[in-house]
């Protein structure tokens, strides 16, 4: 991952500690901070086993500020992987389809609780030979994203979505979204509304479009299924040597949702070759040619299960993630920065500029986007 830092030191000492705590066999070796994710502290550690192999697992503490109830981050957690490695026995290949695996902790359960660390810790394997992009860098890799993804819902499509419950009530009702970014703007604790006033003007123009799909889920025009919610490009390990779709990652927002969403966020990502706080707007663009491999690759995954009203929205759901997540940006800019971890002064401020830039490049190709979208249905139509 290109963003790791190796340590030694009172931090490797610290990863040896908490690794010790689960079903880990051998010496430690090496722990490193992996400094992907806006939210999770997530390390790597190394061990040495008994025949002389290195293993490496993943340890990660679940932000309790941002889940307010970890252990239900962790029963979706296990009732998802365990669905998929069922699912994945049974047929005998690997549909995209390898999931993470947790390693019990000592005292029975899949995590443990230690306030003298900063609270709860879970172990993931380290999915080996893979490797994440935090921008897409070519149509391929956008490709095996919406494939990735596509096979993930297509693998939990027959789970019953009343199993799971919201680890984060209203994580992409983006009305709801809309209505904290006001009361944000209402209390101006740290003085920084007039920094953004062209960004609310937008948004208030655009706050009509903010309901479309929390609706039409309302009036049972969209299904609720089980989805991922967090389907950035850096989320899915794509195989090193092929860039062949492995398994997606960072399961921790699994729950009742729309596949809509998922999309939307993929479109986000995978269709941009700036990063989320590129600062220069002329390079925040939304570019077809990855737009079309990632609907390929997300259909050729997931047309079977998806229902025409679903279909008639992925376009629209990358405008509308897009817009939300400029909309959190925002309101974490005039809270004062306490939900993203930011490293640098106006840093959120960036962020929900570069989103505004992207949505609106998105809003002028949604008719391109469309067209596109319904060539490929008709394409599956004709097979
Ligand atoms: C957060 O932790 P990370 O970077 O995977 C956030 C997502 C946002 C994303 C923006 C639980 O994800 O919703 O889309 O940042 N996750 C949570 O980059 O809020
Ligand atoms: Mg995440």
């Amino acid at each position: 991952m290109p963003l790791s830092k190796l340590y030694v030191g009172p931090l490797a000492e610290r990863i040896a500690r908490i690794g010790d705590l689960f079903a880990i066999n051998g010496e430690f070796l090496y722990g490193e901070e992996l400094c992907n994710g806006h939210i999770n502290t997530t390390y790597r550690a190394c061990y040495r086993t008994e025949d002389g192999t290195e293993e490496r697992y993943i340890l990660q503490r679940i932000n309790d500020y941002v889940f307010k109830d970890p252990v239900m981050v962790m029963k979706n957690v296990e009732k998802v992987t365990r669905h998929i490695s069922w699912k994945v026995m049974r047929r005998r290949k690997n549909a995209a389809g390898q999931t993470l695996t947790l390693y019990p902790a000592r005292g029975g359960r899949n995590y443990i609780n230690l306030p003298e660390e900063g609270g709860m810790w879970r172990c993931y394997n380290n999915i080996e030979g893979t490797h994440t992009y935090n921008v897409v860098e070519n149509t391929r890799q956008a490709y095996q994203a919406g494939f990735a993804f596509g096979s993930f819902q297509e693998l939990i499509s027959d789970m019953n979505p009343e199993d799971l419950r919201e680890s984060i009530p209203d994580f992409h009702n983006t009305p709801k979204r809309y209505e904290a970014l006001q009361a944000a703007v209402a209390a101006d604790v740290m003085d920084r509304v007039k920094n953004c006033r062209a960004e609310l003007d937008l948004l208030t123009e655009w706050a009509p479009m903010l309901s479309r799909l929390v609706d039409m889920q309302k009036n049972g025009e969209l299904p609720t299924r089980i989805t991922h919610n967090d389907t950035k490009i850096n989320n899915v390990m794509l195989d090193a040597d092929t860039d062949n779709a492995v398994c997606v990652i960072d399961l921790d927002t699994v729950m009742p949702g729309l596949s809509l969403y998922d999309f939307g966020d993929m479109v986000r990502t995978a269709t941009c070759t700036a990063s989320e706080d590129e600062e220069d707007l002329s390079k925040v663009v939304m570019q077809m040619p990855f737009f079309e491999s990632l609907a390929e690759g997300y259909l050729d995954a997931a047309h079977e299960f998806l229902t025409d009203n679903e279909i008639s929205q992925l376009a629209f759901s990358g405008w509308l993630i897009t817009t939300e997540i400029g909309i959190r940006f925002l309101t974490d800019y005039l809270d004062g920065d306490k939900y993203f971890r930011t490293e640098k002064p106006e840093h959120n401020l960036i962020r929900a500029r570069n989103q505004f830039a992207l949505a609106r490049s998105i809003h002028k190709a949604m008719p391109a986007m469309e067209k596109y979208i319904a060539r490929l249905v008709k394409a599956y139509l004709k097979k």
